[in-house]
């Protein structure tokens, strides 16, 4: 019976609380950064009545500091594909193609997310999902006992692939499955202090790829962080360190801005923990691994494709500039170059609107909702007659560039890898067996109805009249 389901939302919010409970426990850092997120965001809140006013009547202010993503790094096709229905029971679906190749980290991703304004609302939890590419592994011995290692383990529970298969088979889950289906899916997401591979392995897989070892060598694809949203990213950034925890050298993605676009995200880095490698024997040596950090993020209007080539191109000016330095020593060069090179980036949301950059959502004013219109008109003269009001779309989605920088402090502070640029987007689908929705067009559909239902509610008024 259709009605005795639990949602996919509330499933999704069930998860998402499991996860950050059971990752404070793991990384006890994490539950540090998710106090100091909580205090920074009740001190901005005090500090700005207006902010507090506009995120009460728009963003459950009650849970503003709770998780809006995390990530984990999958081994094989079967894991990936896998994935998507597991998270699909959880009204997660893949958005976005991201190619890390271009920036040295040997994996291409998607992010699963809720998809709807009302989705997102009900709880905006994501997992940014990367396929490990074997491909661009040059060892080819290497890559075939990698391939070998990853095809012989089970990353999900039985219990996990009976429920997902129910919940396709009956369009949903009861509440006790639910719940079954929340604990089950959160054993994959754990950490495994014993590896599946003996040292030798892991230090193979290790000289060629950090990230290939970390993919590798475990029994399964432990979640690698969370992250909260933040209020003030400066701000947390800046008081990390006096809370224990030591923050990546740069924040990523735009700067400071009165207007925010796209995506800020900051980490702590990952702490080097102790892991167990079998010796075959029943014996262990003790080693250690980096892989396990937190992350915050703050965001801002999505882009359009104009947008998002400008933020692209005067962030490629910057780096030619100042290319951050994994040990802080330039951050404060890097952030000026930031700031002054951006300066080409409009920063007030009309300026934004009318040069086409960002998306906007469109609503009816109070004078609007009045208002009848007599003909057809322009809507930049409903906007300028003050009918029409416009407000920012948040990006919902990631960012390629930030991406890798968080990969990248987070793999150790040696030299940094290439490779050759080579995203597949139609191998990733394959994989994933199914597409990946392109973040633009969702993002212009968003756009597209707003405006329509303005119209329509002013036309269908004067037709009544
Ligand atoms: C994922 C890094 C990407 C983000 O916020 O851009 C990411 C990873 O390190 O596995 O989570
Ligand atoms: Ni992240």
């Amino acid at each position: 019976m259709m009605s005795d389901f639990l949602s996919a939302d509330e499933i999704r919010a069930s998860f998402s609380a499991a996860m950050s409970a059971m990752y404070r426990n793991e990384v006890p850092a994490y539950g540090t950064l998710m106090d100091l997120v909580a205090q920074v965001n009740d001190d901005t809140l005090a500090r700005q009545p207006a902010l507090r006013e506009r995120l009460d009547a728009t963003d459950s202010l009650d849970r503003i500091s709770e998780e809006r993503h995390g990530a984990v790094r999958l081994g094989t096709a079967a894991e990936l594909a896998m994935m998507r229905r597991v998270f699909a029971v959880m009204g997660m679906y893949p958005v976005g193609y991201y190619d890390l190749s271009t920036a040295g980290v040997p994996v291409h991703s998607t992010a699963f997310r809720p998809v709807g304004a009302a989705a997102l609302a009900h709880n905006p939890f994501r997992v940014f999902t990367s396929l490990l590419r074997l491909d661009l592994i040059a060892d080819e011995e290497l890559r075939e006992a990698a391939g070998r290692i990853l095809a012989a383990r089970r990353i999900f529970t039985t219990g996990a692939v009976a429920l997902t298969e129910k919940a396709e088979r009956d369009g949903g889950l009861a509440r006790a499955d639910a719940e079954r289906f929340v604990t089950e899916v959160l054993e994959t997401f754990r950490w495994h202090r014993e590896a599946n591979v003996d040292a030798a392995m892991y230090h193979r897989l290790h000289e060629a790829h950090r990230l290939i070892a970390d993919v590798v060598s475990f029994k399964g694809p432990h979640i690698n962080h969370l992250t909260p949203r933040t209020l003030d990213i400066d701000q947390v950034q800046a008081l990390m360190p006096e809370h224990g925890i030591a923050p990546k050298a740069v924040v990523e993605g735009p700067p400071t801005r009165k207007c925010p676009i796209l995506l800020r995200q900051t980490s702590f880095k990952a702490l080097e923990e102790s892991v167990l490698f079998p010796g075959g024997d029943g014996t262990h040596r003790t080693g250690s691994h980096t892989a396990r950090f937190g992350e915050i993020e703050q965001r801002g209007v999505a882009l359009t494709p104009k947008g998002r080539g400008l933020y692209d191109q005067l962030l490629d000016e910057v780096r030619k500039l100042v290319r951050p330095a994994a040990d802080g020593s330039n951050a404060r060069a890097y952030e000026a170059a930031l700031a002054r090179v951006f300066e080409a980036f409009p920063d007030d949301w009309a300026a934004i609107r009318s040069a086409g950059l960002g998306y906007f959502s469109y609503s009816l004013t109070e004078k609007g909702k009045a208002a009848a219109l007599s003909g057809p008109c322009e809507v930049e003269t409903l906007i300028a007659q003050g009918l029409i009001r416009f407000d920012p779309i948040v990006y919902e989605d990631f960012l390629p560039v930030s991406a890798a920088g968080i990969f990248q402090s987070n793999l150790g502070d040696g030299a940094q890898q290439e490779f050759v640029a080579s995203p597949n987007q139609k191998r990733f689908e394959a994989d994933l067996g199914a597409s990946v929705l392109n973040e633009f067009e969702h993002y212009a559909g968003i756009e597209q109805a707003s405006l329509q239902a303005c119209l329509d509610m002013l036309t269908r008024r004067s037709a009544a009249e």
